[in-house]
């Protein structure tokens, strides 16, 4: 059965204008005026856009000895009703687990998607058979490495396997995303806050400064020149990273940084809550920022240097943030915003001026389709796209609460905050899956996106290979050893 959204104004990452979007078969198969199908979807007064991509989520994730709580059914269910249409999860082996074992788990885990997902792979050890596999998961349309430079001990890698790595992926025609924090410094300054008794939720803030980001996204940066490979900073939340891609994309380097929606609003005075669980249910990795911060990453959209906006959706319930009572160390790092992260851009970006709707566009579904090359199936308003579309009423508004939230904590990080654009109707892939607050979304409809490796064009500004090439200096006087 075709469907019609009928007179709304399309918006992409690079145009405006009014048309209609016809859709068969899951697809858009016509743009243009006064166009007719079974079905009519009515668009007067939206925006007809491309539906949000999240490259950033964690669903029902082991980590820090439990597992996140939304998984792929309520996670994606939540990125629906905030007009998000594709989610990029993280699968993340165990030390010492086969690449191809974990992604197993994991599409056992995605089958109950209601919208589609692709993965990134996690590198958390590294071994011959690691890197045998890394072509294996490039085959099966898995083209992105991720390093956790933080969480020593657990899933942290070390420079020498992240060189090896990066090496690897440029061989491969991938690309590689960290985590830029510098894990051991972290590690010394949690036991050096916990030695001095300081075992509260605002200890996790401090023992994780912006130069502890900005230090590893340089350090990764660097690597990934003398890797001939680009890089992809995820969460970055501070100047120091955002320096750190700034200047490296002025020197020519292929470096991508991608803001959290939590980072662009919420600041770092959540921490200093009277409440307990006010404060741990902010615990997350990086912290949040103060205002300077925040001021630096809106400019950074603004101005290109930093080019999509996620979510690190990782949601805990809050007994399961208080597993740290006594020991913010054991607080499981991560936050929600599936559902909030494009009503929220919108009311503080595009509402305040700040961002143009174009720009909206760009750094919630366009630049990442390009960046992890899947457009303009994703990411897209052009015939042939998946029509996965979010037709967003920019009159519509609600104050964001858990109590009528889709992710199934019990709070929300966004708690309170007043936005003014919602989605009328979200499309996965022509089904309508949200029709205001009616949620239609189906589990298992969801599919995986495969992805295919890059050209390998990243030019290295590095001259080591060059510099350390073999050149043997022939010499006459060799001292004599061992006398
Ligand atoms: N940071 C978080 O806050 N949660 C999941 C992983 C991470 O790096
Ligand atoms: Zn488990
Ligand atoms: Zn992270
Ligand atoms: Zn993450």
């Amino acid at each position: 059965m075709s469907k019609v959204i009928k007179g709304g104004t399309i918006v992409t990452a690079d145009r405006t204008w009014k048309a209609d979007v016809k859709i068969d078969g899951g697809k858009i198969v016509e743009i243009g005026d006064n166009l007719s199908a079974d079905e009519v979807l009515d668009a007067t007064g939206c925006y007809v856009m491309p539906g949000g991509i999240d490259p950033h989520v964690h669903l029902e994730m082991p980590f820090m000895g439990t597992h996140s709580a939304d998984n792929f059914e309520s996670g994606t269910r939540a990125g629906l009703s905030g007009g998000t249409t594709m989610v990029v999860d993280f699968c993340l082996p165990s030390p010492n687990q086969s690449l191809l074992e974990a992604l197993a788990i994991w599409q056992q885990k995605s089958s109950l998607a209601c919208a589609d997902y692709s993965y990134h792979m996690a590198i958390t050890w590294w071994s011959e058979q690691v890197f045998n596999e890394m072509a294996e998961v490039v085959d099966r349309g898995i083209n992105t490495f991720k390093h956790f430079m933080a969480y020593k001990g657990a899933l942290m890698v070390d420079d020498d396997e992240m060189f090896a790595s990066f090496q690897r992926c440029s061989a491969l025609g991938a690309l590689p995303l960290v985590h830029a924090e510098n894990g051991d410094v972290v590690a010394t300054l949690q036991q050096k806050l916990l030695a001095e008794g300081n075992n509260g939720p605002e200890a996790h803030s401090y023992s994780r400064p912006p130069e502890v980001e900005g230090e590893a996204a340089n350090r990764a940066i660097m690597i990934a020149d003398m890797a001939n490979v680009p890089l992809y900073v995820v969460h970055t939340s501070c100047e120091q990273a955002h320096e750190a891609i700034r200047r490296a994309r002025q020197k020519g380097m292929r470096v991508y940084g991608e803001p959290l929606i939590q980072h662009l609003v919420l600041d770092d005075s959540e921490y200093q809550n009277k409440d307990w669980d006010h404060s741990a249910q902010r615990v997350m990795s990086p912290p949040f920022r103060d205002k300077t911060h925040q001021d630096s990453l809106w400019a950074g959209l603004q101005a290109g240097s930093l080019q999509v906006v996620a979510t690190d959706h990782c949601a805990f319930t809050v007994d399961q943030k208080r597993m740290g009572v006594g020991d913010f160390t054991k607080i499981p790092n991560g936050t929600g915003g599936l559902e909030d992260r494009m009503p929220v851009l919108w009311t503080r970006g595009v509402n305040t001026g700040r961002l143009t709707m174009n720009e909206f566009v760009a750094v919630t579904s366009t630049n990442i389709a390009k960046i992890l090359n899947m457009y303009p199936r994703k990411g897209a308003i052009v015939e042939g796209a998946d029509a996965d579309i979010v037709v967003w009423d920019p009159e519509r508004s609600k104050t964001i609460s858990a109590k009528n939230q889709q992710s199934v904590i019990e709070y929300n990080v966004f708690e309170g905050i007043e936005v003014k654009g919602l989605p009328r109707y979200t499309l996965t892939r022509g089904k309508v899956a949200i029709e205001e607050s009616t949620v239609k979304a189906e589990p298992g409809h969801g599919e995986f996106v495969a992805r295919e490796p890059y050209q390998a064009v990243n030019k290295a500004l590095s001259k080591w290979k060059e510099l350390t090439a073999p050149r043997k200096v022939e010499r006459s006087g060799i001292p004599a050893t061992g006398v």
